[in-house]
Parts: C-alpha cells; structure tokens; sequence
C-alpha cells in the first residue's frame, strides 16, 4: 500500500508512535510517506520505502499565522496525485481536517476518493476540541474519516461520547519495540552517575506541559523522602514547567536528590536505569513512556486515569486516585516491597504490546478501508 502518515515532529507520544508505525510499515513492505513541519525526532534511520515530506507554509506580512492547515491539505493532493491509497492523521486537529479538505479537493479534480483515517491520541478530542470554534469542524473531519481509531478504550468511549459518533472508534493500542526497550539496557555504570546501589531511583520521562502535573510528582518524590526511603529522582525531557520543578525542588531542600536530564533522543538507556516510574498526569489517554518504562522491566505508579488502568497491570504497579498524594505513597512503599516481582511483571505486561503484534491490525484496518470506498 502507498500511505500518507501525518503526525506531530515534536516531543510527545502521537509523534512517536506515527513515525515509528511508518518505520515498521516501511520495513514490512508499504511505501510510506511520513508528512510533518519537520522531521519527527524519533525519525531515526530511514528506509528506501519511507519518505519524509516536510510542509512548511509561505510567510506573507498579511499573515498573523502561517497556513499550516492549507499548505498541509495542498502537500496531500500533490502526493495523492502521484499516487497515494490512503492518508493516516495521527492527533485530529488540524490533521484530520486538512485531510478532508485534501479529500475533497481530490474528489473534485480526480474523481477519486482517497479515504483517511483519523488516530486519536486525546488530548485533540478531551481538551483541545472543548474549544467552541475547533469542536464543529473536528466533529466534521471525525465523522468524515472513512475509519477512526484510539489509542484506548477509555479515550474511545469518551471521543464517541462527545462527538456523538454512530460508532465507537476501533481501539488499537499503541506499541513499543521490546528489542531496543529493554532490561538488558540497564547498566550500573551509567546508573552510578544518578543513585548508589542502595538508592531506589525513581524516573519520569514527560513534555512537563501543565497536564503533566510534574511540581506535584516532585512535592510526592517530597513525600518518599520524608518517609525514609533514600531516594533520587530522575527527570526526563523538557517543557513549560520543568522550571516550576527546578524551583520547587529548591522550595522542599530536595533539589541534590533530583535530576533534570532534558530531552534525548534515545531515552531507553535512561529508562532503563530506574526502579519505579511515576506519574502525575491529570489526563492520559494512553501512558506511552509509561509503557516504555515497563519494556525496561520498571514498574509503573501512576492515576487511575484515562487509558492508565487499561495499561498498568496489577502485575506492572499500581494506580492511585488522581492526585492523592497519601495513596500515591503507599503505591510506590508497596511496589518497592516487592520490587523483583513488579519488575518482571512489568516487563511481561509489555510484551503484549510489541510492535509486531499491534502494527498488523493497522495493515488490517487500512485494507479493510481501501475495500470499502472500493464497493462504495
Ligand atoms: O499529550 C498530548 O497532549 C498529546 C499527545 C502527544 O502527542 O504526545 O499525547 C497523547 O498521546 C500519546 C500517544 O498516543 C499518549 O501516550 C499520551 O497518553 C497522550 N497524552 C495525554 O493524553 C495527555
């Protein structure tokens, strides 16, 4: 198949699973063209079959804001024009509606219908599109996308709830490659410049956005220490509110316990050091570093959020009510009181999630579509 993949380059989850969903598909024999305002930071090597498009709209002093959502629309009718079967949104606002708009415009000009498929990573359906202009136009473009899917069955029934959607959107898990996420990254030498033998070192690996919740995970890693647990904290990327956390680590006298690594490329090398992985999210649709994390066999102590109890096995950690800080607590005490068995229960909750097992139900999906604008 010829597929157009559209995501996000920044840091964050949609961006990640996209561009490697592109990679593997690429490997797996599709000729793929991964379309974003620049390269995805996770587009790592790249393959004969996978092409990177980057759309960047003219400026023009009439502009206050560059036409993304148009330039973006043209790029999918200049691609589609050479051959395209499907274009594949991740996050759907705007992608899914410049995907329409290029649906559209090829309709009229070709007489042809490329169908798009809309993959919704949350915050585009619970948060952003609460807004009272976007909602319309992201209800048009979902009920338009000849298929959508979440990355959840939480976000899944919420999506359908808000938007009225005849059907739920299918839920395909997102996926890790349990190859390169992996306890055998451990290794104590790189360990030893973050915590001692007999340190528990906690990691976080976020975009520290406000949804994040990352000064409270701080003022709970607060808490750890206060109740006797020599500990350290290891942070993981970069975001708005990485310095509400540099000062309040300074605020609680904590600060020689925490760690701001900022964003790597390649973060399973320092994944993989932790014992415990936290979360503080006030939303997570799915909990992608959190998966991450249990590939490198680190348990999970996260809220019973969003798609988070979908993924954090009783085996893998344990779930806290959102924003409990005494329950938090007593999750991470009890995980650490059995840390061997949380481990390998976190590394076996994982596997379910390897890549080779989830990427085929996209392949089945996308012939599925093709068959039915087919038939139409
Ligand atoms: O965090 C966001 O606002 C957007 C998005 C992203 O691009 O990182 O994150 C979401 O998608 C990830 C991949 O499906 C999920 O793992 C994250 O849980 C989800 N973030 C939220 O729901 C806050």
């Amino acid at each position: 198949m010829r597929v157009a993949m559209v995501c996000y380059p920044a840091l964050g989850g949609s961006g990640v699973v996209a561009t490697e969903l592109a990679y593997k598909l690429a490997c797996r024999g599709h000729e793929v063209h991964l379309v974003s305002s620049e390269p995805p930071f996770r587009l790592g090597s790249c393959l004969p079959a996978l092409h990177f498009h980057e759309v960047v709209p003219p400026d023009y002093p009439v502009f206050r804001y560059r036409p993304y959502e148009s330039a973006l629309a043209g790029r999918l009718v200049h691609l589609a024009r050479q051959g395209l079967d499907l274009i594949h949104v991740h996050y759907a606002i705007p992608h899914a509606v410049s995907a329409l708009l290029a649906q559209w415009a090829l309709t009229e000009s070709l007489q042809k219908k490329v169908p798009f498929v809309t993959t919704l990573h949350g915050t585009d359906t619970v948060l952003v599109s609460e807004d009272p202009d976007l909602y319309p136009i992201v209800e048009v473009a979902l009920k338009a996308s000849e298929a959508v899917t979440a990355v959840s069955k939480a976000l899944a029934q919420e999506s359908q709830r808000r938007f009225g959607l005849s059907e739920s959107p299918l839920v395909i898990p997102n996926f890790v490659d349990t190859r390169r996420f992996s306890p055998a990254q451990r290794k104590a030498e790189l360990r030893a410049a973050y915590a001692s033998p007999e340190e528990v070192l906690f990691v976080h690996a976020s975009n520290f956005r406000p949804i994040k919740q990352t000064p409270w995970l701080v003022e709970l890693f607060g808490q750890v220490l206060e109740a006797g647990v020599p500990a350290r904290l290891l942070m993981i990327g970069d975001g708005p509110e990485r310095p509400i956390c540099e000062r309040k680590g300074r605020e609680l006298g904590i600060a020689d316990r925490l760690t701001f690594a900022g964003s790597h490329q390649d973060i399973a090398p320092l994944l993989s050091l932790g014992d415990v992985f936290v979360l503080g999210s006030r939303y997570e649709s799915f909990g992608l570093a959190a998966l991450e994390a249990m590939a490198c066999g680190v348990p999970v102590v996260a809220p019973s959020v969003g798609g988070l109890p979908e993924l954090v096995s009783p085996q893998a950690g344990l779930l806290y009510p959102p924003g409990d800080q005494e329950q938090a607590l007593q999750a991470i005490l009890r995980v650490l009181s059995d840390l061997p068995a949380y481990r390998q229960g976190a590394r076996e909750t994982a596997l379910r999630y390897e890549a080779d097992a989830i990427v085929p139900m996209y392949e089945q999906l996308y012939h599925q579509t093709l068959a039915s604008v087919a038939t139409m």
